[in-house]
């Protein structure tokens, strides 16, 4: 199995986040995520370690707003304006646009607020480039299924799929399964399954009105979780596009089986789509030990969703999104993508 990996990760290191409360607190989005990760797949004979090919903008500007990229380009220097202090340390708005609100302001504290959801995606000196090597693991994995690879697994970071067309939020910048399966759907149609604990509320805005996206996303209820705004089971897409996302909310403490009963529905959704290709978002923090998930699936249990979506018998692209116990997320990769391993 193909499998990419970009060192430019290590560059972005979000030195805080804001949680519940105001709480500055450590990120849990760290480099050790990838770092832990990557000593136990070289140890497995299957897994072909890659550095990403280099793609242009031009797969990335397919999915997101050029005025949002540009700000992610720039917003660092433009807030540091050449000065290296403490105070410099990541961008973070203070100010958000109420309900209906679209005006784009010149400052970049205003445009931060713009452009970001929530306090969780600080920009920092090289969160752009890093979030660029993200897509491009993604794309590079997109091109392999293309080459005729039965799968691939992109080692994302930062993850993707809380970021819409024109935000970043919830650690992510650029919505890496969604430019794949973007870039992907010039062939054919493609769904992309989002088995992150949270709902992927930027992929479900990037594909809602496309009918040649299937988007399902199993997750914590939005009511009670974040992203709290999207995620909600009567959100089926719209227009062309209605009838083609799904999204299936759980409660807390959901445990393997009825996750498993909640995972078969969607694959039958996927089933009856057709689709040439599959995207994975695959987040391990629905693992019963994950810091920021209050889901109760055992390693067998995620060992079990792997099994399951092979059995689908499509060309499966497996997109790294979030998880958060860096005891566990080695190995709960691992027992989840081994079973892409087998040629179709
Ligand atoms: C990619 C991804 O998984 N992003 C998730 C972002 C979640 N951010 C909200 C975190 C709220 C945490 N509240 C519980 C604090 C535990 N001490
Ligand atoms: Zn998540």
């Amino acid at each position: 199995m193909k499998i990419f990996y970009s060192p430019t990760h290590t560059k972005h290191h979000p030195p805080f986040e804001i949680l519940d409360g105001g709480e500055r607190s450590h990120s849990y989005e760290v480099p050790e995520r990838v770092e832990n990760i990557l000593p136990l797949l070289k140890q497995q004979t299957w897994a072909e370690i890659l550095e990403p090919v280099q793609f242009s903008l031009a797969p990335i500007l397919a999915v997101h707003d050029e005025g949002y990229l540009e700000f992610l380009k720039t917003a660092f220097d433009l807030w540091t304006a050449g000065e290296n202090n403490d105070e410099h340390v990541a961008l973070i708005p203070a100010t958000f646009p109420p309900g209906g609100m679209r005006r784009i302001p010149r400052s970049v504290l205003g445009k931060a607020g713009y452009y970001m959801m929530d306090l969780s995606a600080p920009i920092g000196a090289e969160t752009y480039q890093a979030a660029l090597q993200s897509a491009n693991c993604a794309l590079s994995g997109a091109a392999a299924l293309v080459s005729g690879e039965r799968s691939s697994f992109a080692l994302c970071r930062p993850p993707g799929h809380h970021a819409g067309k024109t935000n970043c939020g919830g650690y992510c910048y650029l919505n890496n399964s969604s430019i794949a399966a973007h870039w992907l759907s010039r062939h054919s149609k493609v769904a992309i399954l989002d088995i992150d604990y949270h709902a992927g509320n930027g992929t479900q805005e990037i594909f809602y009105e496309r009918d040649d996206v299937l988007t399902i996303s199993i997750h914590a209820d939005p009511a009670e979780e974040y992203p709290y705004f999207a995620g909600y089971s009567d959100e089926v897409g719209k227009d062309r596009g209605e009838g083609t996302h799904l999204n299936i909310p759980l409660p807390f403490g959901t445990r393997d089986v009825s996750y498993v009963e909640a995972l078969q529905q969607a694959l039958a959704k996927v089933e009856s789509f057709d689709p040439g290709f599959l995207v994975v978002s695959a987040g391990m923090d629905i693992y019963q030990d994950d810091p920021l998930g209050k889901f109760k699936i055992t390693r067998a249990g995620i060992h079990q969703i792997g099994s399951e979506i092979a059995e689908l018998q499509l060309p499966t692209l497996v997109v790294m999104e979030g998880g958060y116990d860096l005891e566990s997320i080695a190995e709960n990769f691992i027992a989840l993508i081994e079973n892409f391993n087998t040629p179709l």
